[in-house]
Formats: C-alpha cells, structure tokens, sequence
C-alpha cells in the first residue's frame, strides 16, 4: 500500500513537471538564414510522442511539406508525429500549417510563425512559404537536458520573407559525374538553408552526362570518362526526371545547362559533323579549359541543338534552361554572337527562357533573357542595358571551387583564396557600378569539379560557405554582420556532423 502511494505521488511529480512549460528564449535560436522579424515569448511550445501536424489543405505540396516536416522530426528526436488532415483550424494543440496568412508582403516564400505553449502555427500564401517556415522551425527544436522524451521549440513568432526571389547553387557533373543519391543529398543540404534553385552543368569538353535519346552517343561516348580518366557516366532521362522532382518537392527548381559553343568537345568526339575546329577531337581528361568549338557555321549543329533542348524541355519543369556560352575562346566573334541568337529562338520556341554566362550579352539578347555574371561587370551592364536581368555569381565571392587559403588541398585559386568571412561579406546591388538591387534576379554558388572527386571532397568546399551565401539571398544586407553570423554558424556545426558533411572547420569560427 505504501509503496502503491509513493509511486502514484511519484507518477503526479513527474506528470506536473511534464507539462509544466520551460523556459527558453526564441531570440537566442542560431537560425541562418536570419529571419526578418523574430519575437521571443520566454516560454516553450514541447514536442513529444504525443504531438501531431495539421493541414487543412490536403494538396499533395501541402501533404508532402508535412511528411518532409515529419521526417526531419525524427530524424532530430526520434519522435514520429502523425499527420492529421483536419477541416477547420481551431485544434487545440499540436503543429498546424495553414495556407492563410492574408499577408500579401510575404510573396511566395514568406512565412509566419506562432510558437505557443500548446500549439505552432505555420501560415503562408503558397506551399512554398510553408515548406521555408518549416526549415525556421526545425532549426528552433532544442533538447531538454536530462530528458530523452522531450524537446522544445521556444515560443514567440516569426515573420519572415526573402530578399531575393533566386537563391542556388552550381553544381558540374560533367568534369566528375556524380550519382542521383549525390545529387539527392546536396538537395537535402540546400533545402534545409532555403536555397531554392540547383543548376547542373550538364555538358562540358570532358564529359556529356544527359541521355538524349535522338542523339544516343552523346551519352554512351561522350559521358565514358571525365577529369582524370574515370569512367564518367551520365543521367537517364528517368534519373533526370527523378532529380527534378525531388528538388521540387523541395520547392527547388532544377536548371539545365548545355554548355555551348565552346565546351563541347564531349559531343562533337561522339559526333565529328558536329567540330568547329580543324583538329580531330578525342576524349578528353585534363582541365584546360576555350579550346572547344561548335561548328556554328553548319545546319547540323542547329537540327542538334534543335534535338537536345527540345529533349530537355520535355524534362524540366523549370522556366530556364541555361546555354553556357562562357570562354568560348575558339569562335570568331560573330559565329559567337549568329550562334547565341539563334540558340535563343530555339529555347524560346520550346516556352522556355534563357540564362547564359555573361559573355552572352554580346549577342541580342532581351528582356526575359538572363545574364550570369562570373567575370566581367561590363557584361552584367551590357546585358542590363539590352533589358536583361543579372544573375550574380562573382567569381571572387561565390565559386565554391576557389580554395580557402593557399593550404585548401583540393580547389583552385585563379580567382581568389576564399575564406568564410570573404564569401560572406558582400552584397550583390552593390558590388559592380550600375548593378542594382532591380537588375538582380539573385545569386547561385557554383561548384566545378576538376579537382572534385568525391563526396568529401564536395562537402568540404560546398560547406559552410554555401550557408552564408544562402543568408545572403535571404537576409537583407543591414541585417547582416559577420561576428554574429560565425557565431550562429558555430552552433550549426554539431548539426552539419549528425548530417555526416565534411564541413571546412575555420578557424575563424568558434565552434561548438
Ligand atoms: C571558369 S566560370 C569556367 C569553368 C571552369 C572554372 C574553374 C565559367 C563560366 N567557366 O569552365 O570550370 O572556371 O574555376
């Protein structure tokens, strides 16, 4: 009997310390990228077994946000709350998602965010807003010392947008090819920053690696090796398909890119008519790059490109496919400029715009049309003038192929040694004369491979500075300041661990 006593007043401690709310203070979460707006309540919203998400829009965009939502719970605490579809919103407890947030200023990707005691509400005005708030909320989830069964999310609420509406990485597959599980994972990494755009460079001198099924060798001879003399590989058209929609579950748009009129020594070995140069092309595997050539002068090569864009658009749900046409150092200036202006009237006969590297300026591009400045800003401006938006990549800032400092044991350094505060401090609107903020659809981080072999590798150069590029895309420049932002990036070192990503551990950041 005694002991029946102590264990029921056992049982009632216990019970009362359970629901008892704790403490914590949502101001302090270390979130990247910074949200807009961010108010702490003192208290605590607690995830345990018994929690559960909401939806009241029962679109697969809503469903599948829910399940992401689900699974990265679990994966943070083991816990595997159930998803309820319900009709109207007044639930009392639990995690709700709602496509109501009457808030027009928070545009596609904005997102609210209520943490209470009993109950998180996410709002937004698409799916899309939804499935960014969700990456804000699970970076708030904490631990509770001493606890296996409970975590918290500190209460408050958050309102919060983007600064600019494209935010991406590159990433080369043609220098070294990577698997779609690869692909998959860098999706996973770049979601979870709110990056929303992932550009493959499909096709380079040392490798083709998109199945196009009227032209089949470009594939089965032009994607048998790469940098180095490895066996290469290539996409099916199936992987392709299954790399876009993972990414757009994500709410990440994938864009092709064929790299053309340079950059194409991979298709013209499978296909000689294709050879603007007066040599015999053959496999290639070293890193030199502008000595590649379309023949621009030659039908052929329009029926090809006609064949592959089409192919291409077929597969892409995105609005952009990219053409390449950088350092195409091999073709008359002319050709360059008759090639890139008929290119653009094929990919617009296939409803789709048209992103190049900055030296497409040159030729007669429009409005719509997209320049992507690596190099040169008298291109970006030449490209503003014609009407075209910016996209901005600045070599110096945004390749995640430059090496941190001279000891980096894989990268290059042409551009600049890389370290985290120089890919964090800058801001796109001011970094070339006549650039602004309206010109500039966004920024994208490139990764070529010719000195990236494997997943480490990629890790290592990719992270952490992909994250800061990520804030920067998201957080607007007077919101930013880099001895807070390494701080709060300290304490995303144990998570970029628990992912197994061989982040680049700077010393100029303090971590945890
Ligand atoms: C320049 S950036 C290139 C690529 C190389 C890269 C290496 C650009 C448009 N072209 O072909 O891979 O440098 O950093």
């Amino acid at each position: 009997m005694k002991n029946l006593i102590l264990a029921i007043i056992a049982l009632l401690v216990i019970m009362t310390a359970c629901s008892k709310p704790i403490p914590a203070d949502l101001s302090k979460v270390s979130f990247i990228p910074l949200p807009i707006e961010v108010m702490a309540t003192g208290s605590s919203y607690i995830i345990n077994q018994s929690t559960e998400v909401y939806v009241t829009d029962n679109s697969e965009e809503v469903l599948k946000t829910a399940g992401i939502l689900v699974e990265q719970i679990q994966l943070l605490t083991g816990l595997e709350p159930a998803i309820k579809v319900i009709r109207d919103s007044s639930v009392q407890e639990g995690i709700v998602l709602l496509l109501n947030a009457d808030d027009e200023s928070l545009g596609v990707e904005g997102y609210q965010l209520k943490m209470d005691e009993n109950r998180i509400t996410a709002r937004a005005n698409e799916p899309a807003g939804l499935f960014m708030g969700i990456q804000t909320l699970l970076q708030a989830v904490e631990p509770v010392e001493g606890d296996q069964t409970r975590w918290i999310v500190p209460s408050g609420s958050i309102r919060d947008y983007p600064e600019y509406g494209y935010r991406g990485a590159m990433l080369d597959v043609s220098r070294h090819f990577f698997s779609v599980d690869v692909v998959k994972r860098l999706i996973d990494q770049m979601s979870a920053y709110k990056l929303n755009t992932l550009h493959l460079h499909l096709s380079d001198d040392q490798g083709w690696r998109i199945e196009i099924k009227s032209w089949p060798k470009l594939t089965t001879i032009g994607g048998s090796t790469q940098v180095g003399g490895g066996e290469g590989g290539y996409y099916t058209q199936e992987d392709y398909r299954e790399i876009v929609q993972y990414a757009k579950d994500r709410f990440i748009t994938i864009i092709p890119e064929i790299d053309m009129p340079g950059h194409t020594n991979a298709a013209y070995v499978a296909y000689p008519e294709l050879n603007g140069t007066n040599k015999k092309a053959e496999l290639y595997t070293g890193m030199k790059v502008g000595f590649s050539t379309l023949n621009v002068r030659s039908q052929i090569t329009y029926d090809f490109v006609d064949d592959v864009i089409r192919e291409l658009s077929a597969i892409t749900t995105g609005d952009y496919i990219h053409i390449g046409g950088d350092e195409s150092h091999v073709t008359k200036y002319d050709d360059y400029v008759y090639f890139i202006n008929r290119v653009r009237q094929i990919v617009k006969k296939y409803n789709k715009k048209m992103i190049g590297w900055d030296e497409i300026a040159h030729a007669d591009i429009e409005s719509g049309d997209v320049v992507q400045y690596w190099a040169k800003g008298e291109n970006a401006l030449l490209g503003k003038q014609k009407g075209a938006k910016v996209l901005m990549s600045p070599a110096k800032r945004a390749y995640l192929d430059m090496q941190y400092d001279s000891t980096t044991h894989i990268g290059l350094h042409w551009a600049a040694y890389i370290e985290l505060d120089h890919a964090y401090e800058w801001e796109p609107s001011v970094l070339e004369t006549g650039i602004t903020k309206e010109d500039i659809l966004g920024l994208e981080s490139p990764l070529w491979t010719e000195t990236v072999v494997t997943t480490d590798d990629m890790d290592y150069l990719i992270f952490p500075r992909l994250i800061g590029h990520a804030e920067i895309g998201w957080t607007p420049v007077e919101k930013r300041n880099w001895d807070d932002y390494k701080q709060r990036l300290a304490n995303h070192g144990r998570l970029l661990e628990m992912k197994k990503i061989n982040f680049y551990r700077s010393k100029l950041v303090p971590w945890k």
